[in-house]
């Protein structure tokens, strides 16, 4: 049904709600695969705003929903209903994408409501559909076209797109967006995250044409033999046996088949040979795809990803995942991430570290960083805001998750990047946790069976003793383990004699660990916050982790140092976590080249037991695995 409820209305508000606003009949939100391929008009650029803390433009003085609200895009001159006292076109502007703090010293701290508009013209294409393309609105959201209400999203990191198609017109068109970016205790994430809440539409806006009948989403991936590429493709508003075909240009291969009963048609398409993506080789091939009047082209890699024992397995063969942990934050200007530029340097720089694995930490990213990860031969972890003490008894709250998880993978389940979906962060322990989170687990491995579910967990510590005992374990495929020794307990030496008790056979990939420093405050190893203290806690962690039987990988927290309200210290935080190997202007600082060494060496000589032939000198207690030698892929009839 259409909600046209902002924040939480009476049922008798909704009521006036749905009378008071016309909605464009037949509207849906859904997310379109692949849409940066499909012809478009971004509506990239500027857009004017008006800041309405008191949501005043949606609201009358007694708090019912205005028929006359600010979606109408009026101006004091047209008003025949009253008096107007706003008007979008002598209001200033905001650029879009972008986050309003960082753009606006007045909107700094802002959360709140803000109201975007833009006008545009279009040429309507006899026939087609169109789209309102949303890369992502914190963190809840409201579209008008030319005045009808297109749709409502929440959740501040997914795209979305709205059916406009019976609001647009051929000509001169206006869009209204109205975004609030209040943090809400029952929203994901909650009230309290170590990252800025950035508010606004952050990523790109577009609008986006298809056929009548248009392929809306796919799952294509390589099978677990290595010899076809399998999946589905899903044509929406199509009939029953209308016919779609897939192919693969450069190996000179195609194959058609015709759309069940769901509109989707089966596809099983032999690739013998086809050249896998590796981090060493991220082979891309051109996908084409076609169904009655649409197609598309996607550039996607093909290779397999799966878990044997304590093994995980890239393409049937135990890697290693050398990696770091990276905020949508944008180097040197501030802000959110939201440009090529940006993911060209944030992930050159993990490049430049010696990584094969990024932990796109803690929501989903801009699509920019996992088609650049794809590019760049990064394996991702990617991962949805289910961070810290979420209202896990609350059901909305999981359908609220669960949501977020669907609108991820359905946008990246293309990039041959993406190796594992998280869904949490450092969690309480409490049975509704736990519960949440294997609703989670269970839904990821039900909507996409090809790659492994993980979530960063904590830690129980009993002085030297640190186990990993999780009862979430047991449901994921692949361990993810934070922990601060050095830096929230004791310190960086302590790491020397620390004894690991992990209750799974399963991959362990440390997910955090670190300190934080000041770029250029130099000291003694021993002097917190400067480069030598957190040099040092790199220094005696990783022949720690290195001694773990399970260590498949680490990402460690984090590239770059990034803005949190949390961290106030004067002089040496004001304003920013300080744990990254870079500062925010770009200066390296002395762990980053800690970690580059060891990843040159562990490039080589992985220091997973087993994934390797070579050991590193001085970590003799590894155990090789002695699970038996079925890889666990998610999809239980591999
Ligand atoms: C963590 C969180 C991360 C924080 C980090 C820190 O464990 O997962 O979001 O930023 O610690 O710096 O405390």
């Amino acid at each position: 049904m259409k909600r046209l409820v902002w924040k939480s209305l009476p049922v008798q508000a909704i009521a006036i709600v749905l009378l008071a606003v016309p909605v464009a009949a037949q509207s849906k939100t859904t997310v379109l695969v692949d849409v940066d391929n499909r012809k478009a008009l971004s509506l990239n650029g500027d857009w004017h705003y008006i800041v309405d803390p008191y949501d005043g433009g949606l609201y009358t003085f007694h708090r019912e929903i205005r028929k006359d609200g600010f979606f109408l895009d009026g101006a004091p001159e047209t008003g025949s209903d009253g008096l107007i006292e706003y008007d979008f076109s002598k209001s200033p502007t905001l650029k879009v994408p972008g986050d309003w703090n960082t753009q606006h010293d007045s909107l700094f701290y802002y959360e709140g409501l803000l109201w975007y508009q833009r006008d545009f013209t279009y040429q309507l294409v006899a026939g087609h559909k169109t789209f309102l393309h949303i890369g992502a609105a914190n963190y809840k959201s409201i579209a008008w076209v030319n005045g009808q209400q297109a749709c409502s999203h929440e959740g501040g990191f997914t795209a979305f797109d709205c059916d406009i198609s019976s609001s647009i017109r051929k000509g001169n068109n206006f869009v209204v967006i109205a975004v609030d970016n209040t943090r809400l205790a029952d929203g994901v994430p909650t009230l309290n995250t170590d990252w800025w809440n950035y508010g606004g539409l952050t990523r790109d806006v577009s609008i986006v044409d298809v056929p009548a009948k248009y392929i809306d989403d796919y799952d294509l991936h390589l099978n677990r033999d290595r010899t076809a590429i399998e999946g589905s493709v899903h044509v929406e508003d199509a009939e029953p046996g209308e016919e779609v075909t897939v192919s693969l240009p450069e190996l000179d291969r195609s194959v058609s088949a015709r759309l069940g009963a769901d509109n989707r048609a089966v596809i099983s398409l032999s690739v013998a040979g086809v050249a896998l993506w590796t981090p060493e080789h991220p082979r891309l091939y051109r996908v084409h795809l076609q169904a009655g009047q649409d197609t598309l082209d996607d550039s996607m890699g093909f290779r397999t990803i799966a878990v044997r024992g304590t093994d995980i397995l890239l393409n049937g063969k135990p890697v290693f995942l050398r990696g770091i942990s990276i905020h949508a934050e944008a180097p040197i200007r501030g802000g959110r991430a939201n440009n090529d530029q940006d993911a060209a340097t944030l992930l050159g720089w993990a490049k430049e570290l010696g990584c094969n694995y990024v932990r796109l930490a803690h929501y989903p990213h801009d699509q920019r960083m996992t088609r650049e990860a794809d590019r760049l031969g990064l394996m991702v972890w990617s991962e949805i805001p289910v961070y810290w003490a979420e209202h896990f008894g609350d059901p909305a709250v999981l359908a609220k998750a669960e949501q977020q998880l669907r609108e991820e993978i359905r946008r990246d389940r293309d990039k041959a990047s993406i190796v594992l979906w998280s869904i949490a962060n450092e969690t309480p322990l409490t049975p509704e946790r736990t519960a949440f989170l294997k609703t989670l687990a269970a839904d990821v491995h039900t909507l996409d069976s090809t790659r492994l579910v993980t979530a960063a967990l904590l830690v129980r510590s009993e002085g030297h003793d640190k186990y990993v005992d999780d009862p979430l374990g047991e449901a994921l495929d692949v361990i993810g383990m934070n922990e601060y020794i050095g830096w929230y307990e004791q310190l960086p030496q302590d790491a020397d004699t620390t004894v690991w008790h992990v209750a799974y056979q399963k991959p362990l990939i440390v997910s955090e660990f670190g300190g934080d420093a000041k770029a250029g405050l130099h000291g003694a190893p021993t002097e917190r916050w400067t480069e030598e203290y957190q040099a040092s806690i790199f220094r005696h962690q990783l022949p720690m982790l290195a001694k773990i039987p399970q260590f498949r990988g680490l990402s460690p927290w984090i590239l770059m140092d990034f803005r949190s309200p949390m961290r106030q210290l004067p002089g040496v935080q004001d304003g920013y976590n300080r744990k990254g190997l870079i500062s925010n202007r770009g200066e390296k600082k002395e762990a980053f080249f800690v970690l580059q060494k060891a990843y040159r060496e562990w490039s080589s000589h992985s220091p997973a037991s087993g994934v390797s032939a070579h050991p590193v000198p001085g970590t003799d207690n590894r155990s090789r695995s002695a699970v038996p030698a079925r890889d666990k892929v998610a999809n239980p009839d591999e």
